[in-house]
């Protein structure tokens, strides 16, 4: 049985405010994984404490919250087979000026902190952040038209 899994993925200030939105989700789409949630919202500094609790101590800290809370972001969450290596490879290598281009980070970004989006990087932080981010009600499962294309019968299940 393949290994279907859900991930988290913020569309960060910096892509909003550079009209970025569509650029990206297109791209998720068109891979062909599927989008069960999405939604606008502003991170306050409970949320943001949490999601960053890893980078605390980092003198960063506090300009990537100010960053993080300067406009909305977009949350969503994707599915489909391995999905959360697949998003972090469209996704790039965290500094935008030595993600490979083609990534959206290569292509989008020249930054460390303005880096455009955020994604799950393991099965077990992407369950804590569908709770962080999510509510039961935001995830909508529906039968994807695509998905006897976009997988094999035997990767389908
Ligand atoms: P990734 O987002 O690629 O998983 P993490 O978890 O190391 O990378 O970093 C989380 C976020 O913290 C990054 N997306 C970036 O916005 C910010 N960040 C990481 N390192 C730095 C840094 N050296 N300077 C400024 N911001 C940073």
């Amino acid at each position: 049985m393949a290994n279907h899994e859900r991930t988290v993925v913020l569309i960060k200030p910096d892509a909003l405010q550079r009209a970025l939105v569509g650029e990206i989700i297109k791209r998720f789409e068109q891979k062909g994984l599927k989008i069960v949630a999405l939604k606008l919202m502003r991170l306050g500094d409970a949320i943001l404490n949490e999601h960053y609790g890893h980078h605390k101590e980092k003198p960063f800290f506090p300009k990537l919250k100010a960053f993080m809370m300067q406009a909305p972001v977009v949350a969503m969450i994707l599915e489909g087979i391995d999905a959360i290596t697949v998003v972090r490879s469209i996704a790039g290598k965290t500094s935008g000026r030595e993600a490979d281009m083609g990534t959206i980070r290569g292509d989008f970004s020249m930054s460390t902190q303005a880096n455009i989006v955020h994604s799950s990087d393991s099965k077990e932080t992407a369950e804590a952040e569908i709770k962080r981010f999510f509510k039961e009600e935001d995830i909508l499962d529906y039968t994807h038209g695509n998905y006897n294309f976009v997988y094999g019968e035997e990767e389908r299940g």
